[in-house]
Formats: structure tokens, sequence, C-alpha cells
């Protein structure tokens, strides 16, 4: 397809300098290209979710995708770490959300997993190498929300959990002393009426202060300090229907922290939220239901999973998120057969502060599941995926390389205000 855009356009998408003359010049790092190596590991469903780590300590990062581990760097090795099923794409896996860290600190990496929405999650721990299948033990017996998320909230060194359960909104942590009692549970919200399937989570500085607060949809909740006894007070903000993993971060460097989020999980809808100096938020969508709601024509629905990340490392923070092909099966949600396409949004500010996420399409047959993993896998610095889902488990890595202007230019989005 060939690709047309008038100077003013790309000057404005890529931060290019258009001079008086009307010839267009390109800053070297607008000549770099990022395109992705698709490796395909398995086209099995055997989970919603990755994570990547030094399994074997060899150096270099492993991957996670369910019951196995395929080996780095060229991941080619698949190893089995626990009793692997195959699963129905039009059902649900029993593995939604992963991480690796070495809970036990024996100097070897485990596997946490959160599981269906509502159940347990599970650490397995790694018998230090060899092939037999790991020791597993309950870090939580419920976790609720479809995007629980697991990161070192607290600041401490070691990753805890965030989750709803009981109708409260909390986080769990564990004792490294004695790894394999279930975690304690901190509630931070009043009960609400959430079930296990409640959609749109995340942990973010909202207010500046450095401490992480909490994000749902239907608003945020202000973290008064660790060792406070203090209740987190709940400032009302809609954020949408529920979606995916939600962030705060300061989006157009005017120094407030804004919200980043897909505003619904089986719908439409990814935007981010401008803080205002009142504290209030307004929307700016980055893309809707209908193709003119993206400068770029680009939509998708079921954009379940999301991650923030330096793709380009140029500084400012980018997207990555796709559809969630069949996440209720062939039929159910909006245009449930459409390509399950994966994409990364390029965040670009103009001089005069103005926030713009370019869309770059990464693949058409895999997209996100309820996660997605974003992580130097290669050791090269630029951030690569990891996609397991319904479509199977994926590997793409970035490859970055400077071309021509002309060649730049052809492997950018066309505006839609500059389409043929
Ligand atoms: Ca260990
Ligand atoms: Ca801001
Ligand atoms: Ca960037
Ligand atoms: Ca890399």
């Amino acid at each position: 397809m060939k690709k047309r855009h008038t100077a003013a356009a790309l000057a404005a998408i890529a931060g290019a300098v258009l001079l008086g003359t009307g010839y267009l010049f390109l800053r070297p790092a607008d000549r770099i290209l990022h395109e992705f190596e698709r490796r395909e590991l398995s086209d099995r469903f055997h989970a919603e979710g990755g994570a990547a780590g030094d399994i074997d300590g060899d150096g270099t990062p492993d991957v996670v995708a369910g019951p196995y581990w395929y080996e780095g760097p060229d991941f080619g090795r698949r190893h089995t770490y626990r009793e692997p099923l195959d699963f129905d794409p039009l059902d649900y896996s029993d593995h939604f959300i992963a991480h690796v860290h070495d809970f036990d600190e024996d100097g070897w990496e485990d596997i946490l997993v959160i599981g269906f929405p509502g159940e347990a999650a599970f650490w397995y721990m790694n018998p230090q190498g060899g092939e037999a299948l790991w020791d597993r033990y309950v870090a939580f017996p419920s976790v609720d929300n479809e995007s629980a998320a697991i990161l070192d909230f607290t600041g401490n060194g070691r990753p805890e959990m965030v989750f709803l359960s009981g109708g409260y909104l909390g986080y769990a942590t564990y004792d490294p002393a004695q790894p394999t009692e279930p975690w304690a549970f901190h509630r931070v919200s009043e009960r609400h009426a959430w079930g296990r399937f409640t959609h749109g989570l995340g942990a973010g500085d909202v207010d500046g202060d450095s401490l992480p607060d909490l994000l749902m949809a239907e608003g945020w909740w202000e973290n008064p300090g660790f060792g406070s006894d203090a209740r987190w007070e709940h400032h009302a903000v809609d954020f949408g229907r529920g979606g995916a993993q939600m962030y705060a971060y300061d989006v157009d460097r005017d120094g407030l922290n804004d919200v980043v989020t897909s505003l619904d999980a089986h719908g439409w809808g990814l935007a981010w939220f401008r803080q205002t100096s009142e504290g209030d938020f307004e929307r700016n969508l980055i893309m809707g239901e209908e193709i003119e709601k993206n400068p770029f024509g680009v939509r998708f629905s079921q954009p379940h999973a999301l991650k923030i990340a330096d793709m380009d490392l140029d500084g400012l923070t980018d997207l990555v998120t796709g559809k969630r092909w069949w996440a209720h099966g062939e039929s159910g949600d909006p245009e449930p057969n459409a390509d399950a396409v994966l994409y990364w949004f390029r965040l670009e500010l103009s001089e005069e502060g103005e926030a713009s996420f370019i869309p770059y399409l990464i693949d058409d047959d895999s997209g996100v599941g309820v996660d997605v993993t974003v992580e130097d896998l290669d050791e090269d610095s630029y951030p690569d995926i990891l996609i397991v889902n319904k479509k199977g488990a994926f590997v793409f890595r970035q490859l970055v390389h400077e071309v021509k202007a002309s060649e730049w230019r052809a492997a950018q989005p066309t505006l839609l205000s500059d389409a043929d």
C-alpha cells in the first residue's frame, strides 16, 4: 500500500523539521525504523498472559507461557514446570497473569501465577534446575479482578499482588522468611459490590507525592503512606467502563501525572486523562469505536491488556496494546473475528506540549491476552514483547535500524486527513 503524506502532516506526526524552502529534513532519530520479528512459540491456548525472567540462571532472559518455559536467547527449547493442559479457545485457561521472582531466596527464579479470576494464585518453586515438575504453594486463595497486578508496589524490593478480594481493594505481601505461607492481604478501600470479573486496575502515583496510588474505573485511592493506618481516600473519576492495566504518568510533561487506560476491555476505547491543576481529569481519546476517532484511522475492539514502556528509547513513555481475540468466544463482544492486532502507540509531544499517540501495527494474528509482557528479552536495551493468549505464544523482538528518509516515510502510518 502506497503511503502519502503532506510535508506539514509529516512534520506534525514525526517532529520532523520543515524549512522555508519546503524541503523536509529528518533528524537522525526520525530515520530509525522499529520493526518486530515474529517468533511463534506455540499455536495452542495455554494461558492469557506470560512472564519473563532468567529461569535457568544462565544470565539470559527466558519466557514463561502457561505450563511451559522457553530457554532464551532463542526460546527454542521448551521445558514443562507444571501439569500441561491445552484449553479450548471457546473456554478459559487457568493461567491469567504471571511473574518471575525468587520468592524463597534460594538463588533460583520461581513463577507466580494468578489463575482464573476469583480463583487462587499459586507460586511454583524452581527445583534448582532439572526437568521435574515444580512444587506449588498457595500465595492467596481468591484473587479477584481481571487485571490483578504483580509488582513491587510497596518499594521494598519484593513483588506484591494488587487485586480485589471479598469486595475490598488492596494488596498482598509475603514474608520472605516464610515464603510458603499464604500472603497477607492489606485492605485499602471500603467494601464495594465488586465481583471476581471486575475490569480495570492499576497502581501509579496520581498526586505526585512519590507514593503509588491505586486506580480503578471509578477513580483512584490516595496512598497515605505504607506505615499509616489512615484510610485511603477515594477520589471519584469516570475512567471508563473498566479496561485493563491502568497507569499514572505525566503524558504531556506539564508536571502533573495523568492517567492512561483502556476504556472497555470487551468493547472500545483507549484514552489518556489529563490531570488539571484542580485535580480534575480531562479525557483525551486515543482510539474510539468510530474510525475517525483515531487520527490515523486505527480501530480495534477488546483492548484487554495495556502496558507502558519507552519502546523507542526517546525518553517518552509509549503504549503497547491490542485486541483480545475471542475474549467471549466467536460471537461475544464487538467484532470478535476481526484481525487479532497488536500495536504500539508512540507518544509524540509537540513544541506546545500537545500529546499524540501514533499507532504502529506490530502483528495482525496474535493480539493480547489479559496481559502483555513488554521487556528487553534480547538484551539490546529496546523493549521486546511476549504475547500469550488464545492464538498461542509469540515473541516479538524489536529490531532497530536506520534507513533512508524515503523508506522511513513509507513506513509511517497515514493520517486519515491525508489518505487518498
Ligand atoms: Ca527460588
Ligand atoms: Ca500531565
Ligand atoms: Ca518513546
Ligand atoms: Ca530488545
